[in-house]
């Protein structure tokens, strides 16, 4: 065969196949399986996405403070009513220049006044007692308040030396119902034959629960002559419950 005749056969063939090909290449369309019906999915899966992967970093979750419980609201205790606290004070009569005389003889004697406007309530009173006296046993002493009379002394000396009593000179005492020894029972041989602080004839304690203001009356007599005196300073030593 000639090589022309070859070429043409060739190319023959190649034609032949190239239909072969298309035809194979046009599918027909898939149909369902008759025996197997379409699902409808009533919510088809939707596609994934996929995020992209970040890290997070979220602040740690603080713990939840609890709730704080309500306090009840205290009842405010009522102000404690301070306690009073007593006080001691110290009042002086005002006496004239020399002191006040004493009537020799005489039992009604000389008042002399003091007036207390401290208001209160009487715990304890004690009395300061100044004369200047020969033979203090002629003399009687008397304090009154609010109608109450006390007798500071009597004669003092009277029971060691009777009738006349104590034959010393002049009186400075602090009469007291605390004091140890008793004033009618003191007689110093050396001025002042009353000294220190001394126990009252009479309790003071007969002054306490009165109140503690208005007026104080000092009574001092010379029960017999001779010998006499002057009055020369009288005080109290008041203590006071307000
Ligand atoms: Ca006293
Ligand atoms: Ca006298």
């Amino acid at each position: 065969m000639p090589r022309r005749g070859l070429v043409l056969l060739g190319g023959l063939l190649l034609l032949l196949a190239g239909c072969t090909r298309s035809q194979g290449a046009v599918q027909p369309p898939v149909l369902p399986s008759p025996s197997r019906p379409a699902v409808l999915s009533a919510s088809p899966t939707p596609p994934r996405a996929f995020l992209p992967l970040v890290m997070r970093f979220d602040p740690p979750t603080a713990t939840p403070t609890p709730t704080a419980t309500l306090t009840p609201t205290l009842t405010p205790s009522p102000t404690a009513t301070p306690t009073p606290l007593p006080v001691t004070l110290n009042f002086c009569a005002a006496l004239p220049q020399g002191g006040l005389p004493i009537p020799d003889g005489d039992f009604d004697g000389l008042q002399s006044a003091l007036s207390v406007d401290y208001a209160g309530t009487l715990l304890d009173v004690n009395v300061r007692l100044e004369i200047a006296h020969t033979w203090v046993g002629d003399l009687r002493a008397a304090l009154s308040h609010a109608r109450q009379d006390v007798l500071l002394m009597e004669r003092p000396g009277a029971a060691q030396n009777p009738p006349s009593g104590c034959p010393g000179n002049d009186v400075r005492v602090v009469l007291d119902d605390a004091a140890p020894a008793a004033v009618q029972d003191s007689c110093s041989e050396t001025s002042p034959a009353l000294n220190g602080t001394l126990r009252p004839a009479e309790p003071l304690a007969s002054f306490a629960g009165l109140p503690a203001d208005g007026e104080y009356l000092l009574t001092v007599s010379d029960l017999s002559r001779p010998d006499e005196g002057t009055l020369t300073a009288w005080c109290l030593a008041l203590t006071i419950l307000r």
